[in-house]
């Protein structure tokens, strides 16, 4: 019988650092033959790389649609309009990223060309552009300014390039993908860092349109050289699609998931810095990297979801949408759906025809922040709290505040019990935990208690995966026992933090 290990979390100070180093892969082989037991073996230590760590922290990252869909009151362009409607009066690039970055928000990404082929900056491979627009007759630069007031207040800057184009006369032949790569060369040389390059897959071109080969693997190749430590998402190698554009993320997410047809010989041949593949998989599934899914792939790869909404039904800016702007309890909700189902939120915040983000969206960015930061800022466990655990090491690392350090249970435990009581009833309403994603992905299942002093211990909260963050809504309970069960894990299970909270 193993020794239970009980005291209060207010001797914080004494806690030993327990330290991670990454020396794992994004990716795994398997090899024929592997057993069952071996490949979810192999699955729980599947680690994110560098770029996609620093990603999944972010949490919330804001999506910028603005081009000449926002002059037309269009959501996709033809690719025929005059550039000389565009003509932002009042563009201030500095309001955009101080409005999300009041709201929380850490990385932007904006639409340097979308589907229409209406090119944001002053490019040299076509003359649809901010160039020939009467804005600032002509001088203007709106990548420019916008990485530029990134870079200045601390906040990512990501760029959209549509490889769908409505405009370029060569989309459709092999020249396309020459012009598409001196479009991302020069979005990738001419405005400093670059934290993230995002392919959209959606083509509206139909049977009879133009046919495009991609030449994925040479832009890949193109951004690890020149912006080695931005992410790629979407049709990509580092970041997946969610699968929905609702802000509804998977209640089972695992950032592992299978890759078959792929050459993995080749990946293998190279460090995970440079890995450039993009997984050949369903992405639409409700599940996508359970036991079974796992068991029949010939590699395992670390591949998180970005769940993708906008703040309007629109994704570009449309005036007589102005009264139909996510108000902050239903951009909480998304919050829970989306970093709270293990994914991060890209939410769009499309600027006007000013050139200015809307204030029915900046106040409601702000009133966002002020309720997600009341609800988060009182925690539990706290000081007072005593805390119980039967077989683990470092328990007192979930309650610091800090991702690095973490609980994990005894050699060949994949199972736990961790109790709380804080010594007086607590009333809550919202779980939340993180795993260590630094060693890999590995809860499959867990459940949340309270003690009820009639009837004992009673489930409040149950869900299957972690991942970087799990929050789960449960209808409220006043007690002053809880305890969190891990049921099922495919290794040792780790927790980095853990919290109640309560959502008035
Ligand atoms: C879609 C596009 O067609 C929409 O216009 C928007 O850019 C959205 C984020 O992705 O595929």
């Amino acid at each position: 019988m193993s020794k239970i290990v009980s005291f209060t979390l207010g001797c914080l100070l004494l806690i030993p650092f327990l330290g991670v180093s990454q020396t794992s892969s994004n990716y795994t082989t398997i090899d024929s033959t592997d057993t069952p037991q071996e490949i979810i073996r192999k699955a729980a230590q599947v680690v994110p790389s560098e770029r996609q760590l620093r990603w999944q922290k972010l949490e919330l990252t804001a999506f910028f649609h603005f081009g000449i869909n926002t002059f037309t009151n269009k959501e996709w362009g033809e690719g025929n309009e005059n550039p000389e409607i565009f003509n932002p009066t009042n563009f201030d690039a500095e309001q955009w990223i101080i409005s999300v970055k009041n709201g929380g928000f850490k990385q932007v990404i904006l639409t340097a060309k979308h589907h229409d082929g209406f090119c944001l900056w002053p490019t040299k491979t076509t003359t649809h552009s901010v160039a020939i627009s009467p804005w600032r007759s002509g001088k203007g630069d709106v990548v420019k300014e916008v990485a530029d007031a990134c870079h200045k207040h601390g906040i990512g800057f990501g760029v959209y390039l549509s490889p769908w184009d409505r405009n370029a006369s060569c989309y459709g032949t092999d020249a396309y993908n020459d012009f598409f790569v001196n479009q991302l060369t020069e979005l990738l040389t001419q405005y400093g860092q670059v934290d993230e390059v995002w392919f959209d897959g959606a083509c509206g071109e139909g049977p009879n349109g133009k046919k495009q080969v991609y030449d994925f693997m040479r832009w890949y190749a193109l951004i690890r050289k020149l912006q080695p430590q931005a992410v790629i998402a979407i049709m990509a190698p580092d970041i997946r699609w969610v699968g929905t554009e609702t802000g509804m993320g998977r209640e089972t997410e695992w950032s592992v998931i299978p890759t078959s047809n792929l050459d993995l010989s080749a990946i293998a041949s190279q460090s995970q810095n440079n890995v450039i593949f993009k997984p050949k998989t369903d992405l639409m599934g409700n599940i996508l990297g359970s036991r079974e899914q796992l068991y029949a792939a010939n590699g395992l790869v670390w591949y998180p979801a970005e769940t993708d909404v906008s703040i309007r039904p629109g994704w570009f800016y449309h005036p007589e949408e102005d009264s139909k702007v996510k108000t902050a309890e239903e951009l909480m909700n998304i919050y829970l759906t989306s970093v709270g189902m293990n994914s991060v939120l890209l939410l769009n915040i499309p600027p006007n025809k000013e050139g200015l983000i809307a204030p029915e969206d900046v106040q409601s960015l702000q009133a966002f922040a002020q309720l997600k930061n009341k609800i988060f800022s009182e925690k539990f466990p706290d000081k007072s709290t005593v805390v119980s655990c039967e077989n683990g090491v470092n328990i007192r690392a979930i309650a610091d505040q800090k991702y690095e350090t973490y609980f994990t249970t005894n050699k060949g435990d994949t199972t736990t019990i961790i109790e709380f009581d804080s010594k007086g009833p607590r009333q809550f309403n919202l779980l939340m935990i993180q795993e260590n994603i630094m060693v890999g992905q590995r809860i499959e299942h867990f459940v949340l208690e309270y003690f009820d002093s009639q009837k004992g211990w009673m489930p409040c909260a149950e869900g299957t995966t972690v991942g970087y963050k799990r929050i789960i809504k449960f209808p409220e309970v006043s007690a002053s026992g809880f305890r969190l069960k891990i049921l099922s894990s495919r290794l040792e299970p780790t927790i980095s933090e853990f919290g109640l909270y309560y959502w008035k």
